[in-house]
């Protein structure tokens, strides 16, 4: 386990002070000085100094900010500025996020503590911050132009109350908020119990992350802020597969992992291999009496989930958004199913005038792992990925629950690849193979229609080239 000094070592921490000119010199004295991530790894978790101790939770591909204590309240300075995020290896995007990085860091504290939160408005615009899920007093819930004045460019404001419930939250603008949230302005927030609660279970490893999701043109790098349904990346905490950090625990571990919303879309989240309950959502833990085992929950938007599991099976267990769409990267929509296509006499004679050019579609989009085609500068193949097999074919909202006899407790490093034993690994069949037998139609109609059709038709499945939802 890390000491909080190591944290500091580990982020490559660049405080910076605010603009003098930004903060009266009385602010200026009482402000906390902000702490700067730059990478975009899972740092490791944030150990309390100060205030009452907790579990700390691990935040994907993120951070958990630092405090300052003083006379009793917990201290922390957020900056709203523009950052570069590395989505994925090799590939960046412009964001705008708090203290270096989109998402913002988590903040992390305890049932009863009274926090005061300095944010500081380095953004081309004015933004404010609603504290989403919070109890807390009217004039502190962040919606500009209603609960407070909206935060000037260059100006400092301060957030003050106590958090009254334990739970999963998140923060984020409430101010031009279509543009600030689509440029990734947003963070984690975890309430840990102050005393034991019944309804709270003490877990081995507690992961956090935010789903979101972003429209950037391949070769871009600013997404467009007007997107409402058509997002061609979706992320965790603003990575995307590969980039995403797998959740690495030891075999038996009790393993709480919280998820929150925040794109415009519903995300049936599922892990495999193992079945969980669903703890808490956005107010609170749930009742024990209104638990029951799943493997996929939904998330809505603006929602929070936690969900909690032993991780007594071995292996390396795929963890993902179920909507199929939501596990590729950077993909067109108007693309018309090819399945059963035969192009060979049409792509003859392309390649004579076009000698790049390629097929594909006829028998799937898997070719499309396999090609060597290429790509924009700035961006990732729509699926990708290569696991011990070969290419994972996924993209986006994935990742995987790596559970190992040998993790050590309290190391999240990444195992590598689970060593199958022996025999367990599906694999080909050479045996002989014998005709399948065909079922006869035993059942009938139970409302048969008036009139049939003068002849059958049949319906082949093909996607619609063009869609507005997902
Ligand atoms: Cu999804």
């Amino acid at each position: 386990m890390s000491s909080r000094r190591d944290f500091f070592r580990m982020a490559g921490i660049a405080g910076g002070a605010v603009a003098a000119s930004a903060v009266s010199r009385v602010a200026m004295a009482a402000l906390p000085e902000p702490v700067i991530q730059t990478s975009s790894d899972t740092m490791a978790p944030l150990v309390p100094e100060t205030g009452r101790s907790y579990n700390p939770v691990v935040t994907l591909n993120g951070w958990t900010l630092p405090w300052r204590m003083n006379q009793g309240v917990k201290e922390f300075h957020l900056v709203a500025e523009p950052v570069v995020r590395e989505m994925a290896p090799g590939f960046k995007a412009h964001l705008w996020g708090y203290n270096g990085q989109s998402p913002g860091p988590t903040i992390e504290v305890v049932e009863g503590d009274r926090v005061r939160l300095y944010v500081t408005n380095r953004l081309p615009e004015h933004t404010s911050i609603h504290w989403h899920g919070q109890r807390l007093p009217n004039g502190m819930d962040g919606v500009a132009g209603l609960n407070q004045p909206a935060i000037p460019v260059g100006k400092t404001y301060v957030y003050e109350f106590v958090a009254r419930r334990p739970g999963t939250f998140m923060y984020h603008p409430h101010a031009d908020e279509m543009t600030q949230m689509a440029m990734g302005m947003m963070g984690f927030w975890v309430t840990h119990p102050k005393n034991k609660n019944p309804l709270i279970d003490e877990v081995n490893r507690d992961f956090c992350f935010l789903l979101n999701a972003f429209d950037i043109d391949p070769g871009s790098y600013t997404p467009k802020t007007t997107t409402m349904l058509e997002f061609n990346l979706w992320a965790w905490n603003s990575r995307i597969f590969p980039g995403v950090d797998s959740l690495n625990v030891r075999l038996n571990d009790k393993v709480r992992i919280r998820v929150g919303n925040l794109t415009m879309t519903n995300h049936p989240i599922h892990l495999h291999g193992h079945e969980f309950l669903v703890t808490g959502t956005d107010g609170g833990p749930t009742p024990k009496s209104t638990r029951w085992y799943e493997v996929t929950t939904d998330v809505a938007v603006g929602q929070m989930r936690q969900i909690e599991f032993l991780a007594d099976e071995e292996g390396d267990w795929a963890f993902h958004c179920h909507k199929s769409h939501h596990t590729m990267n950077a993909m067109g929509h108007d693309v018309p199913n090819l399945i059963g296509v035969d192009h060979r006499g049409v792509a003859k004679k392309i390649k004579g005038l076009l000698p790049e050019y390629m097929v594909m579609g006829e028998r799937g989009m898997a070719d499309m792992t396999e090609m060597e085609m290429p790509i924009p500068d700035n961006t990732v193949p729509m699926m990708t990925g290569e696991g011990p097999f070969g290419s994972v074919e996924m993209g986006g909202m994935f990742s995987v629950l790596k559970v190992r006899k040998n993790q050590k407790h309290g190391d999240y490093k990444d195992p590598g690849w689970f060593k199958h034993p022996a025999g367990t690994v599906a694999h080909e069949y050479t045996g002989p193979l014998s005709e399948p037998a065909r079922f006869k139609s035993e059942g009938g109609q139970s409302m048969p229609r008036a009139k049939k059709p003068d002849k059958a038709v049949e319906v082949r499945a093909r996607k619609p080239t063009s869609h507005s939802d997902h």
